[in-house]
């Protein structure tokens, strides 16, 4: 097996990490709790026998004297841990960087664990990080955040003064550009964390940009764009139009609760909901308003999408609609024929989710999936779909559509218009081959 697939998290764990509760146990479990097949039934019960698991040996053997210890003893205090962790059976999950992915790890990527997670949003320690100059801990209290340029009144803010205006609280997805990037040319990564894993979703907390524009006078006759800076040594500086910065944009203090993590920008970030991740400046201490687009480096020479006949499309922030199976993705290994609840992810920078299609048949045929979970603008989106596997080679996809009318695209209708040579922006379809042992790998169809 490919040594990449062992350090994918749930999919298979990391040699020296404990076993994390498999998919497959998971899987199995579900059926032996009454929807299996006989033949399902029996890989439960060898994963777990029933009766064992119950703490009774067999026939005339007390079901007391055989009670586990965690149902005799006494557990642990409270507050043992002052901040909560994981259960240490959930070690193999984890944020993994792609080895040689760049020279140094300050300027890297960690890619969250998508084929482990639940729900829509990402709990802090697992949300990807993207540095271009390496991760600080910023002290909040030397922190200050700069609104100048065409401004009747420039301001500097402190934590505080910021944390006292009016407060909004938002679910918003965050993508970098670059995610599923390195699948331009052909099939280049093993696992669903590796293709899509520059993606999660949280819940912000922070002040909208627009009061703060208001606050500080800005000319919105001349003001078309804004400027907005970070205080690490990447000179990340994007420009965002005045449009989407009135509209929807947050400068932000808190994530899922609590405040910003250090790799994500404590104290303070800019939240630029439906952007690519570049945009979401880290460590923001300074807004500047402006009447042109800034033309930085990372506008010029970065962040800019190769085209067939040679020319860089430049400013192309929008992440377009996009969905992907999660469960099966790449290096899990499907437990034995009968049902699954397929189930993955979707979203868009346009808004909501309307549709997710899933095929089981390399895109012939489509049928609808359950969006049943919590649908919300520029967020991720859960979806679910009933599926029983009889066993044969299947070719899994899924395809979502948004609330504006676009559709997730093939990779060859991609290709057809944007070439190969490009690193940002692939929403293409995902297609994930099922072969008869179970096992599933990263394939394209075109
Ligand atoms: N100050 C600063 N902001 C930054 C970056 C950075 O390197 N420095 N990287 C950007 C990129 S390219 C992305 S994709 C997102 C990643 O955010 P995350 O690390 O919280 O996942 O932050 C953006 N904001
Ligand atoms: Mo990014």
């Amino acid at each position: 097996m490919n040594s990449d697939l062992r350090i994918a998290g749930r999919i298979t764990p990391a040699a020296e990490a404990p076993k994390p509760p498999s998919r497959r146990r998971f899987i199995a479990g579900a059926l032996a709790a009454g929807a299996g097949t006989v033949a399902a039934g029996r890989a439960a019960a060898q994963q777990r026998g029933p009766v064992e698991a119950l703490g009774i040996d067999g026939p005339g053997e007390s079901a007391i004297v055989k009670l586990p210890e965690h149902t005799r003893g006494l557990g642990q205090p409270v507050a043992a841990r002052g901040y909560g962790l994981p259960s240490k059976w959930e070690k193999g999950l984890q944020r993994r960087e792609s080895p040689g992915l760049t020279r140094v790890s300050a300027a890297s990527v960690s890619f969250t664990p998508l084929q482990g997670l639940f729900g829509i949003i990402t709990p802090n320690g697992l949300h990807f990080e993207r540095h271009h100059q390496g991760w600080w801990d910023i002290d909040p209290s030397q922190h200050r955040l700069m609104v100048n340029g065409l401004v009747s009144e420039a301001k500097v803010f402190t934590m505080d003064d910021l944390m006292r205006l009016p407060a909004v609280s938002r679910i918003h997805f965050i993508e970098c550009g670059a995610n599923t990037g390195m699948e331009w040319a052909n099939v280049a990564v093993p696992t669903v964390q590796y293709s899509h894993g520059m993606l999660s979703c949280s819940e912000y907390t922070g002040v909208l940009l627009s009061t703060l524009l208001e606050m500080c006078g800005a000319d919105l006759e001349h003001g078309k764009y804004v400027l907005a800076e970070g205080a690490d040594g990447s000179s990340m500086t994007r420009t965002v139009p005045m449009e989407r910065a009135l509209d929807d944009v947050m400068v932000a203090w808190a994530m899922n609760g609590e405040m910003l993590r250090p790799e994500n920008g404590y104290p303070l970030r800019l939240v630029v909901p439906g952007a690519q991740g570049v945009s979401w400046v880290k460590y923001l201490r300074r807004i500047e308003v402006g009447d042109k687009p800034w033309h930085t480096k990372d506008e010029v020479l970065h962040y800019v999408d190769l085209m067939p006949d040679g020319t860089h499309r430049q400013f192309t922030s929008m992440q377009e609609v996009k969905s992907v199976i999660t469960t099966p993705s790449g290096g899990q290994v499907l437990l034995d024929k009968g049902y699954y609840n397929v189930t993955g992810l979707a979203w868009s920078g346009r808004g909501r989710i309307r549709r997710v299609e899933i095929s089981v048949d390399g895109g012939r045929k489509w049928r609808e999936a359950r969006l049943d979970s919590l649908v919300l603008p520029k967020a991720l989106t859960r979806f679910n779909f009933d599926w029983v596997w009889d066993g044969s080679p299947a070719i899994l996809q899924s395809r979502a559509t948004d609330e504006t009318g676009h559709v997730q695209p093939r990779i060859n209708q991609l290709r057809e218009v944007r070439g190969t040579r490009s690193i940002y922006h692939n929403n293409a379809i995902q297609s994930w081959r099922l072969a008869d042992s179970g096992e599933v790998f990263n394939v394209q169809v075109f």
